[in-house]
Order: structure tokens, then sequence, then C-alpha cells
């Protein structure tokens, strides 16, 4: 049995939460904040992390491969190599060109802090110019890629929320707007496996603030 270790708050630990759901993978939940990560598994110590009968593997996009490979069921990649490159593709503009930018509005977005106004601009600029290039890329039709549930919309659904709420708070705009995202989300909530996700990712962001509070 997989053991999915990390908490239900992180975006990283509910793309594969959510891949396992979908394929229906029997698993288990460990939680692990930040900073009670097991560091033989994580050596950066990042959720999330899964323990497998051979041993642990880190960083959600080699366990997501991990999965695919070993539970072919349901799968989340085409069989055709150029359509399944295509998707990885997509789940790299996703995370390196999109949350990785957006995360640098998170510490003012959502933990009370205050980033500087040359960070501000730099991010800014650099998540226009990504939007626009992930917008060429992503079809929403009415998947991320076509007609069927991929690897990409398993980032999708975990990270497009947080660009479009970052964004919105930070710069009073919502740089995904003019992209089909909330239809696209909306359509997507209608899965009992996002809602799943989602309402487990409601209550341990509760629980998360009230320990932040009360470390203050
Ligand atoms: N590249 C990593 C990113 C995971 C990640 O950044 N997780 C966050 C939580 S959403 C984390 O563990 N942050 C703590 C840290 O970086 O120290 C992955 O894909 O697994």
């Amino acid at each position: 049995m997989l053991t999915l270790c990390g908490f239900s708050a992180s975006n990283y630990y509910n793309k594969v939460k959510f891949a396992l759901l979908e394929k229906g993978v029997p698993f288990t939940e460990e939680l692990a904040w930040v900073g009670q990560t097991d560091p033989q598994a994580s050596p950066l110590g990042k959720v999330p992390y899964l323990k497998t009968a051979q041993g642990t593997l880190c960083e959600s996009g080699v366990i997501m491969e991990y999965i695919e490979d070993q539970y072919p069921q349901h799968p989340l990649l085409p069989a055709d190599p150029f359509a399944a490159a295509k998707v990885r593709e997509l789940v790299t503009f996703l995370e390196l060109h999109l949350e990785l930018v957006a995360r640098n509005l998170y510490p003012q977005a959502f933990f009370g802090g205050q980033i500087s106004d040359s960070a501000k601009e730099k991010t800014g600029a650099q998540l226009e110019k990504n939007v626009a290039a992930f917008a060429q890329l992503a079809k929403f039709n009415p998947y991320m890629l076509g007609d069927s549930l991929s690897l990409a919309d398993c980032a999708a659904v975990v990270h497009l929320p947080l660009v479009s709420a970052a964004t919105k708070i930070v710069y009073g705009r919502d740089f995904l707007a003019d992209l089909p995202v909330r239809d696209y989300l909306k359509r997507m909530g209608e899965r009992p496996t996002l809602q799943q996700v989602n309402a487990d990712r409601k209550a341990n962001t509760e629980l998360m603030m009230a320990r932040a509070k009360a470390k203050a």
C-alpha cells in the first residue's frame, strides 16, 4: 500500500492525491508538516513524498511518473509518445513557468507578509509573458489537452486557482481572467475526486493557519 506524506493544503501534495484518486490506486495519507518531514525521504524537506514497498520517493513529478508506470489503470498519459510529451510540456509550463513564478507572491497574497515593489514588478512582468505562452499550449477542450484527463489536468486543478488568487490579491487583477479557467475549474470541480481533495484542502488550510497563529 502506498502512503502519501505531506499535508492537504499543499498544491503539489494535492496533485498526487488527485491522480491516485482518479486512478483508483489505494493509498493512505500521513500528515507531515514542513519541518516535520522525513529527511531520508525528502532531503530538501519538501512535500509530498511517497512511501512504497520498495522505498521512498520525493518530487511530485517523479512520483506521478512512478504511479503511471506502476499502476497502468485509468492512464493519465496518452500511449502515443508525442501526445505524452505534449502533456509533460504543459505540466512544465504550469509548474516552472506559472506556479513557481506566482509563488513569489504567496507571502503577501496568503501569509500576511509584504513583498517589495521591485519583486512585484519583476514577477508581474514574468507572469504576463508566461501566461501568454501557457495560453498558446492549453486547450481546455474540455480537458487541458483534448478529451481525456491527463497529468496536465492534475497539475492545472491545483495550480491555476493559486495563480488566479495570488495575482488578484497582489495586483487587483486575475492574470488568468482572459482564459477559460473559471469554466474549466467549475467543470473539473464536479468530479467527486476533486471535491474530496478540495474539502481536505480547506480543512487542512484552517489547521495550518491555526498552527501559525498559535506559533506567533
Ligand atoms: N518540486 C517540488 C515542489 C514541492 C513544494 O514546493 N512543496 C511545498 C509545499 S506546497 C513545500 O514543501 N515547501 C517547503 C519548502 O520548500 O521548504 C515537487 O514537485 O514536489
